[in-house]
């Protein structure tokens, strides 16, 4: 590794501090401290950048209604973010203020730099502005004009709207310096067109590509009429924009016209990620690279760009007053499986709905059954035979090498998607492996073997302990701390820099000392099903008597009825869409010696193809096939319909044989 590709610089937008922190802001914190965690597995050296965007007139109206003057203000909200990021376990490098004196001497200097260059002129500015958003927005290139009025620049009420957060804009007519970003256009279109990979995920450069192609015009970047900002170099009358304030804190958090830190600057610029909402693309795709394109500085090489968080199916969001407050969510299901529910659940390339029975969900079946009850088999049944210390003595067999091998390309694919920050699909992959180990350990019974067969035993509980280290190493920058604890039940200290290296490259010959720990992940269950209980509850007094009558108007059947309809457990082996339907899922499950079948299934609003692989169901067995979209289905899948209209599935607590028939 060079110098460069042994750091990784990584940024998140800097919030406004007018409220506190809400799941959206913790979202992208969150997406930042997974790659930066993810990159010290790496072996890199990481400098990993949040904080706050203290200054505009946005800052200074909410100050003025709270009766506060803006500096005291601002300061009231922050320690609610670091107090946040605390307890998610955020670990940034830098907390960044832009109200810090280093960061505002050195904008002032970049801001005399860009005048001495040439790219800053003084003129005046006549337009709108959207102190929300604190954007200008120009009519023509992307604002629609307030429906029912007439664009008029002399009617204070009859603006564009915003076109990003749809709010009324105000009129502006005052002296303004304007940084030349007309000048930067074809140079922009050039580096686009060069660095197709600059925007992360790709089809958010098409927006970016239509403003610049439209036309870019100057962009006035210092405001008369807004006192909370950084004073103008030689010219206090006015203070700078604030995006511009704002942008720069990449550079001048690392460095950046500091005396002193020149080096500091060089090793860690040009950035590697940076972490945004795709509501603040064109301010990052466009603005910051010309402004960095003017002050010839290299550009940062990623824009990772995820769409939003939706309450209600609006963008979850301060102003709209929809948030979910991280704290009480982390309070209740705790902070590391919100963690997991926030980078598996939300496709950073989609805007997801924020749904709390996914996240129950996501805890009971992904972290409680497969992860955590995996860990505390693995223990109970080393603790029964007296096996707290695993080393497999001789050459692994056939299935433990498979294991191992399914392990290594795991990681392969991890690494591929970590590298294009598709979180939740290195989760996905990572998750497979996990229901392959519990496939393993069910398929090699080791609590029949335990006695007859020591060796083998040991083998399987080994290999087991092998599996479970690298899943404890891959996700520990989604859950760092209950990976440390899973790790430390297999008698593993994680060693950050080393492990993911040193577990890719040694053969699997490791001891593991275990310890039995605490339940890793408790199950929502009970909180789930006293809501639920409740709702039933509530059901049953209300259709009590309906109930009664349906009771009685269904009619028996006697248990040869009964046993015509053969019921019996299989395991999803893969899982796809069906073509031109809404409603199917096309499965082949696997039903051990039985064989293996494929069965379609109503459940596409329900489940993801990807979640379903590794998963035992109950199946109807003896159902006459049907033909489904042009295809034959060999059986029927059963679910039972939660209290949220969810389907769930339908398996037993703890794996059994696939084929196993219901009695
Ligand atoms: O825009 N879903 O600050 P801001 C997902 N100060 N992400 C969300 C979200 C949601 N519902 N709501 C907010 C600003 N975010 C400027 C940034 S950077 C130089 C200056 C996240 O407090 C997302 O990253 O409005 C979004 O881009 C950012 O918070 C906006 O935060």
């Amino acid at each position: 590794m060079n110098n460069q590709e042994k750091k990784f610089y990584i940024t998140t937008p800097i919030y406004y501090v007018t409220a506190k922190p809400h799941l959206g802001s913790l979202y992208s914190t969150l997406i930042a401290d997974a790659l930066a965690r993810w990159n010290k597995l790496l072996g890199k050296k990481v400098f990993f950048l949040t904080g706050t965007d203290e200054h505009g007139q946005k800052i200074a109206q909410a100050a003025e209604k709270a009766g506060m003057a803006p500096k005291a203000f601002v300061d009231s909200f922050v320690p609610a973010y670091q107090d946040a990021w605390k307890q998610y376990e955020i670990e940034y490098s830098k907390f960044i203020r832009t109200t810090d004196p280093e960061h505002i001497l050195a904008v002032q200097k970049w801001l005399e730099q860009l005048q001495t260059k040439g790219d800053i002129y003084k003129s005046v500015y006549t337009g709108w502005y959207c102190t929300s958003d604190e954007t200008f927005v120009t009519e023509s290139a992307d604002a629609k004009v307030m429906a029912g009025q007439e664009s008029s620049t002399n009617n204070l009420n009859a603006g564009p709207v915003c076109p990003s957060c749809g709010r009324p804009t105000q009129y502006l007519s005052e002296e303004t310096y304007f940084f030349k970003l007309s000048a930067y256009q074809e140079k922009l279109l050039l580096f686009y067109q060069q660095n197709p990979d600059f925007i992360q995920p790709r089809e958010r450069f098409a927006e970016v590509l239509n403003f610049v192609q439209a036309g870019l015009k100057d962009l006035s970047i210092s405001r008369t009429t807004v006192s909370w900002g950084i004073p103008f170099p030689n010219d206090s009358k006015h203070v700078a924009y604030v995006w511009a304030d704002a942008l720069a804190n990449y550079i001048t958090a690392v460095g950046f016209n500091t005396p002193g830190s020149e080096k500091e600057f060089k090793f860690w610029w040009p950035a590697d990620m940076q972490v945004l909402g795709k509501d603040i693309v064109r301010f990052h795709a466009v603005f910051w690279p010309a402004f960095l394109m003017a002050s010839d500085l290299p550009m940062p090489k990623r824009l990772i760009v995820h769409g939003w968080i939706k309450m209600n199916q609006q963008k979850m969001s301060k102003s709209f007053g929809n948030v979910v407050d991280p704290i009480e969510l982390g309070k209740k299901y705790g902070v590391e499986p919100v963690r997991y529910y926030l980078l598996r659940q939300l496709a950073i390339t989609h805007d997801s709905e924020f749904d709390i029975a996914d996240l129950e969900q996501r805890v009971s079946s992904d972290l409680a059954n497969d992860l955590g009850n995996l860990l505390n088999r693995l223990v109970m049944l080393a603790e029964k035979y007296d096996a707290m210390i695993l080393e497999a003595s001789g050459p692994w067999s056939g299935p433990a090498v498979d294991l191992r091998d399914a392990g290594l390309t795991m990681i392969a694919q991890v690494k591929e998607y970590m590298n294009d920050a598709l979180i939740h699909m290195a989760l996905a992959s990572v998750w497979t492996y996990i229901n392959k180990v519990n496939a393993y350990f069910h398929a090699q019974e080791p609590w029949k073997v335990a006695k007859s067969n020591p060796i083998a035993f040991k083998e399987i509980l080994t290999a087991t302990a092998h599996a479970l280290q690298l899943v404890g190493i891959v996700l520990w920058p989604i859950m760092p701390s209950k990976m440390e604890q899973l790790l430390s039940s297999l008698g593993v200290k994680l060693d950050v820099a080393h492990d993911l290296e040193k577990v890719e490259l040694a053969p699997w010959k490791q001891k593991f000392v275990l310890m039995k720990i605490p339940v890793l992940f408790e199950r929502p269950l009970d909180k789930e099903s006293e809501k639920i209980m409740k709702q039933v509850q509530k059901e049953a007094t209300l259709g009590h008597a309906e109930a009664l009558a349906k009771a009685e108007t269904t009619p028996l059947i006697t248990i040869d009825d009964f046993l015509k309809v053969e019921l019996c457990i299989g395991m999803i082996e893969h899982a796809e869409f069906v073509e031109k339907s809404d409603k199917l899922l096309k499965l082949q499950v696997d039903f051990g010696p039985k064989g293996k079948r494929q069965i379609f299934s109503g459940i596409r609003k329900h489940y993801a193809p990807e979640e379903l692989i590794g998963k035992q169901g109950t199946f109807v067995f003896n159902l006459q096939p049907r033909k489904m979209m042009g295809s034959e289905s060999h059986g029927m899948m059963l679910f039972a319909e939660d209290a949220t209209g969810k389907l769930q599935i339908v398996a037993p607590r703890e794996l059994v044989p696939n084929g196993t028939q219901l009695r």
